[in-house]
């Protein structure tokens, strides 16, 4: 038998379309956005010029048909473009992640035609940002237990509630959040809404700060008394907990990718570091402790890239995939802290200052052990996929 191979895929199997994304995108990070990575982290700023440029690339709704004004991509390209970003800048791609794939992608896959036609043009050419709602004061894990409130008013439905800890929330112009209309119907009874920032009633209240992802945005999303038309509601009433919780199996995988950038991220550094830095007469990329740590972040690595590309291409098969998004996102966030610890580990003294970027990798990866559901939700997930 003769094994034939296909030299237009490489070692991950990738596409022609794939690796150029993934080159264009590399290439972008390095010249662009790791120059900034550092200054953003220290004053916690949100770099608007990247998203601009992003925008002129089109990469803002990779994932989005082109008639929507996306780039008609597939979900592992989108997932490499975050690998890609976060692997220079957590911040950068944490809020390229919650823009396409908490916004775009419901819209897309929820939305009505007029929906989409109305808001995915703008959002999928990155032209607005966009923000998702979903976690508020009383509902962090137990989403479920959404409290903010949406009651008919004549035809429109008036919405009362906080949303906290969103993503891009002081910069996004397209919103979608979860509300109760149903009471007595437990998650049947959420649904999911689209409104803009200057609806009336809706305002943004204060921002905490923030230990990693510090560039990235993130706020608080208040509703008093906000109207909106029926119009603007989500696909259909009651759907909104379903809706929200596909969409976050599939921005697992975006978290996934975002943790296993950040891995290779410090390893590459940690890297150049063992082989510049000489003690006891060498370099500390001589001694087995230094090689043992680099093997076993890169061993993590290698099995993160597994499980994050695998869930993508699940996803992009029409398969099931949320056991998969689930264990990407546990794995590579889990591997990611290891990673960025060793990372730190390496390089001593220094890596413990702000002069080497390490330790900004190790408090960005934490972010992957929390957003879009903590590492227990993600077992709580996987658990009744296998018991099922
Ligand atoms: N896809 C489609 N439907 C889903 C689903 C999914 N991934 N997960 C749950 N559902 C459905 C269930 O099938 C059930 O429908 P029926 O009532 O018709 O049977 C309904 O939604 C309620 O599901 P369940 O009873 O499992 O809800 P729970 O309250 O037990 O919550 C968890 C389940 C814990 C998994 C959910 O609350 C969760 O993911 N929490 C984490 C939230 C999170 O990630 N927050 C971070 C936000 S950052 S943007």
């Amino acid at each position: 038998m003769t094994l034939t191979i296909d030299v237009s895929q490489d070692k991950w199997g990738l596409n022609e379309q794939q690796r150029m994304i993934r080159d264009m995108v590399q290439d972008f990070a390095v010249r662009n956005v790791e120059p900034r990575s550092a200054e953003v982290d220290r004053n916690s700023r949100f770099p608007e010029e990247t998203f601009k440029e992003m925008a002129e690339m089109g990469i803002m709704g990779l994932p989005i048909p082109e008639q929507y004004g996306g780039g008609g991509a597939d979900y592992l390209s989108y997932a490499i473009a975050v690998e890609e970003l976060a692997r220079v800048c957590g911040s950068t791609a944490l809020s390229y992640a919650a823009h396409t794939s908490l916004i775009c992608i419901p819209l897309y896959m929820f939305g009505s035609e007029e929906q989409k036609m109305k808001y995915l043009p703008d959002l999928a050419s990155g032209k607005v940002l966009g923000a998702y709602g979903l976690t508020e004061p009383n509902a962090g894990s137990d989403a479920g237990g959404t409290e903010t409130n949406a009651i008919l008013d004549g035809k429109d439905w008036v919405l009362n509630g906080t949303k906290i800890f969103i993503t891009n929330a002081n910069y996004a112009k397209t919103f979608i959040a979860t509300a109760v209309t149903e009471k007595d119907k437990g998650t049947a009874g959420i649904s999911a809404f689209i409104f803009d920032k200057e609806t009336p009633g809706f305002s943004l209240g204060s921002k905490d700060e923030k230990m990693g992802t510090r560039g990235s945005d993130w706020g608080t999303l208040q509703f008093d008394n906000m109207k909106v038309s029926p119009e603007n509601m989500l696909g259909e009433r009651g759907q909104g907990f379903k809706y929200f919780m596909q969409t976050l199996d599939s921005g697992r995988i975006s978290i996934g990718a975002m943790a296993l950038g950040i891995a290779q991220g410090a390893l590459d550094k940690a890297i150049q570091y063992a082989k510049e830095r000489k003690q006891f007469g060498r370099s500390i990329s001589e001694f087995q402790a230094i090689q043992f740590m680099l093997a076993d972040m890169g061993t993590e690595i290698e099995a993160a890239r597994h499980l994050v590309y695998n869930a993508a291409r699940l996803k992009m098969a029409g398969q099931s995939f949320g056991k998969e998004a689930a264990m990407a996102k546990l794995y590579a966030s889990e591997a990611a802290m290891r990673a960025t610890n060793k990372a730190v580990q390496i390089h001593g003294g220094y890596g413990y200052t702000k002069d080497f970027p390490v330790e900004r990798y190790l408090r960005d990866a934490k972010l992957c052990e929390i957003g879009e559901g903590t590492s227990e939700i993600q077992r709580v997930v996987i658990s009744r996929h296998i018991l099922k």
